[in-house]
């Protein structure tokens, strides 16, 4: 389908095209095998002025929106979620900034941000803050000009790797969600260190650890709104990057799609290439059709956020719901097309689904998601009457 990207937006997608196969394929069994970060993909993709895509021309990027972010990840997800990740979870930890951070901040961490020259990281899950975002236990007391941050923060994307992080931690527990705040923590703030990377089904080449605080003392500047505001940064932030997650799984269907019809072309099986048989036929329509439904609701979702709309909520939530169950059913039945072949490591797609696990899981899971779309239908329906 013809979706009438701009000329600027076909560029965009070309360029990670070709990143993903000159740069990513080539790779990315050696980076699962090996749990390697991609750090040479990452600079490749600083160099094309990638990291920058989301940030605004005033603060060094190119100016562009979540429209042009969804395509870079698509683009890069065919080829290997586990680097979509690394570069999707970037802009996850740019968004408190981005969103509700002071000129000062934006000036301060922006223009880096989008050289790619310091990756970022986004903490907010805990060991028994996961789905219950608003059980946050770090906290974070004010004594003189600093916070004092004590606490851990568990399974981070980019945890280790990334230079900056924004962390959300409780000012006040007696207000609840309404006692979290957001702040900037920079790596080398004494204090502040990292577990173990941990070991993972998928996506391992992008890196996973725990933040240790203990006693960290963070400038007061370094608060990103208002004390009490971190709980609607952390919810904001989300319905920001939920869209790229749906990206993420639009990318890694059409990838394990692709890889199955090429399969399917050339196994022959009773004197026929296996595709002439109607029952992978139709596991391809079925595919193709599902990846088709969750590209019109992924692009149309970024384009609303894009629009300025202020309730985003809701559809980012759906396209991530919608294209991630659709990129766990897709790479299943693109293993299953390929048989006994797809189940080995010698074909990409036995990673693909792999990969594909974790879309369902971070970023909320998908039961998450489906609260958060009934909550708003019930507001809405609340405030219609
Ligand atoms: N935008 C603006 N405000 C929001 C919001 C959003 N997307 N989501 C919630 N809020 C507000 C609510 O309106 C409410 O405000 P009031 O106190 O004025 O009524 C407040 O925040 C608390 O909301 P709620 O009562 O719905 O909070 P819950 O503790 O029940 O949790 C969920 C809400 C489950 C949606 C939230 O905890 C969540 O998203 N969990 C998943 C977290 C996640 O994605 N983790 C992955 C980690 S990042 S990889």
């Amino acid at each position: 389908m013809d979706y009438f990207l701009s000329e600027e937006q076909l560029m965009i997608k070309e360029l990670c095209a070709q990143i993903a196969q000159e740069k990513v394929v080539p790779v990315r069994a050696e980076l699962d095998e090996k749990e390697e970060f991609p750090w040479e993909i990452m600079k490749v993709m600083a160099a094309s002025d990638l990291f920058g895509l989301f940030i605004p021309e005033e603060y060094g990027g190119l100016g562009k929106g979540s429209f042009e972010l969804t395509i870079a990840v698509e683009e890069l997800s065919k080829a290997c979620l586990g680097v979509s990740t690394t570069y999707a979870a970037n802009a996850l930890g740019t968004y408190p900034i981005l969103l509700f951070g002071t000129d000062e901040q934006k000036k301060k961490y922006l223009p880096d941000i989008a050289a790619g020259k310091r990756l970022v990281a986004f903490g907010l899950t805990e060991a028994n803050a996961g789905s219950d975002a608003g059980g946050t236990q770090t906290t974070a007391r004010l004594e003189g000009d600093h916070y004092v941050i004590n606490g851990t923060k568990q399974w981070i994307t980019n945890g280790g790797e990334a230079e900056i992080y924004t962390v959300i931690a409780i000012t006040d527990r007696s207000k609840g969600p309404r006692g979290a705040s957001a702040f900037i923590v920079e790596k080398g703030t004494p204090g502040f260190s990292f577990g173990k990377k941990e070991k993972k089904m998928g996506i391992r080449a992008s890196a996973t650890r725990e933040l240790v605080f203990e006693d960290c003392r963070v400038p007061k500047e370094n608060i990103i709104a208002r004390e009490g505001m971190g709980f609607l940064v952390a919810m904001k932030t989300l319905d920001s990057s939920r869209v790229g997650v749906g990206a993420q799984g639009l990318g890694v269907a059409q990838g394990a799609l692709d890889e199955a019809v090429k399969f399917a072309r050339q196994r022959v099986q009773f004197g026929h290439p296996v595709i002439g048989f109607q029952a992978i036929q139709h596991m391809i329509a079925d595919m193709a059709t599902d990846i088709e439904a969750a590209r019109a609701l992924v692009y149309a979702a970024a384009r609303y956020a894009d629009s300025g709309a202020k309730d985003v909520t809701k559809v980012s939530s759906m396209a991530k719901l919608f294209a991630t169950d659709v990129a766990m059913c897709v790479t299943t039945n693109a293993l299953q097309v390929m048989g006994g072949s797809g189940y080995m490591r010698e074909y990409p797609v036995e990673k693909m689904m792999r990969d594909a696990k974790i879309l369902q899981i971070y970023e909320g899971t998908n039961q998450i998601q489906r609260n958060v779309i009934a909550q708003n239908i019930i507001k809405e329906a609340a405030k219609a009457r």
